[in-house]
């Protein structure tokens, strides 16, 4: 039997160590993002590369002999869903972080619940610049505080739960702009967006860099999501002889809008971001033939990355091509589970956000480092383009 100086000392140790008290216990993940719905090949993408990952990190003995659980939570890319779905994640499955969400517009309302429990969360691919600039968070200036347990506090509430593994639209819209402008050399650009947080957003970045090297577009226009018949759009398009047509928004409206402009007859150049970086933009768009010679920008192929060759061949083995956003959700996994083992806390989303600042990952896709903003410190964008058979490659590597 254990003597109370025993018994005590155990309970002395459990109570100032969370971490040990929950040694035995799953790690829960949620992995937020549209699973179903017309943005569904998206949340693939993410629940794919978070669930090799934990599959990997679990055969591998988990975190300290810890397993991790996924839970699939299901936005749609339905911005009051999302709020529900993070609601749930925090308050019934309990999770210890989030992966997600993959829209922008989801993105935002949701991390609003996890920012108010503390809970972690990295978006793997949602890329609007207001996910990390949150009007609500404001960093504090804590030095003239002298009660140092305040102090300390103050200074861990300067960390934001809320991170990207993926870059920032103001980066990309300025890679597109400039690539329009030096490369198709185009002076005729119709920017068309989908009036969402995301398209539009990436459409006025996009334009912003234009103006700043005197560029006006000759159309401005907003389609709605969902639709399918744009050909009053494509008629419009026509009239202003653009010579280069660039696109914010994602494959589902990509698809049947350039599909409209061949069969029209237009034959500018198209050019759009990373929410047509799925497969699916192929069978959106009607075929390869339509995709063939069209841009987009998105981040350095993490495909290519030497750190995440076995995965990818892992991946390829059980037939899934790691396509867009998968890698980015993997190394998600990774960036959790070196937080929670290196911080030794396992919910705190500040601290567990402060450990990744200050020690950064290594992660299938290189090394991730942060600001306490919870921005990338090393993200950009290079410009691809689709071929004749339905694939994309970087810009001269074809
Ligand atoms: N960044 C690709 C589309 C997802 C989003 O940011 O809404």
């Amino acid at each position: 039997m254990q003597s109370w100086l025993g018994r005590l000392a155990l309970s002395l140790v459990l109570a100032s160590a969370p971490y040990l008290q929950a040694a035995g216990k799953e790690i829960v993940i949620g992995v937020a993002g549209p699973h179903t719905g017309a943005n569904a090949p998206f949340g693939l993408q993410l629940w794919k590369g978070a669930e090799l990952a934990a599959q990997q990190i679990n055969e591998a003995g988990g975190v300290d002999g810890r397993k991790l659980r996924l839970v699939k939570a299901d936005d749609a890319c339905v911005p009051a869903q999302a709020k529900s779905v993070a609601n749930k994640l925090v308050n019934t499955d309990a999770v210890n972080a989030v992966i997600g969400h993959f829209c922008s517009s989801s993105t935002i309302p949701a991390a609003s619940v996890y920012r108010e429990s503390d809970v972690l969360m990295i978006t793997p691919a949602s890329t609007n610049p207001r996910v990390t600039e949150d009007e609500n968070y404001k960093t504090k200036d804590c030095s003239a505080l002298t009660d140092a347990k305040k102090k300390e506090s103050c200074e861990l509430g300067n960390y934001s739960p809320i991170m990207r593994m993926c870059g920032r639209d103001d980066q990309q819209g300025v890679e597109a702009a400039e690539f329009i402008a030096t490369k198709l050399k185009a002076k005729r650009i119709a920017v068309i967006h989908d009036k969402d947080t995301y398209g539009q957003g990436l459409a006025d970045a996009m334009r912003a860099h234009l103006k700043t090297i005197g560029l006006e577009p000759v159309l401005y226009e907003g389609l709605t999501r969902g639709e399918k018949d744009f050909n009053a759009l494509v008629t419009k398009i026509k009239a202003t002889k653009a010579d280069a047509v660039y696109f914010g928004g994602l494959h589902s409206e990509a698809g049947p809008l350039l599909k409209q402009m061949r069969e029209q007859g237009l034959k500018s150049a198209f050019i759009s971001g990373d929410g047509i970086v799925s497969n699916d933009f192929v069978s959106a768009a009607g075929g390869e033939q339509f995709v063939s010679g069209v841009y987009m920008t998105f981040g350095a192929d993490p495909r290519k990355f030497p750190e995440g060759k076995k995965v990818v061949e892992t991946f390829r083995k059980t037939g899934y091509e790691p396509e867009g956003y998968t890698l980015y959700s993997y190394a998600a996994v990774q960036a959790i589970v070196a937080a929670i083992k290196g911080s030794g806390d396992d919910r705190d989303g500040h601290k567990l956000s402060k450990w990744l600042v200050e020690n950064g990952v290594n992660t299938v896709m290189g090394q991730a480092k942060w600001n306490p903003k919870g921005d990338l410190l090393k993200s950009g964008y290079v410009m691809y383009v689709w071929d004749q058979k339905g694939k994309y490659a970087e810009v001269g590597q074809l």
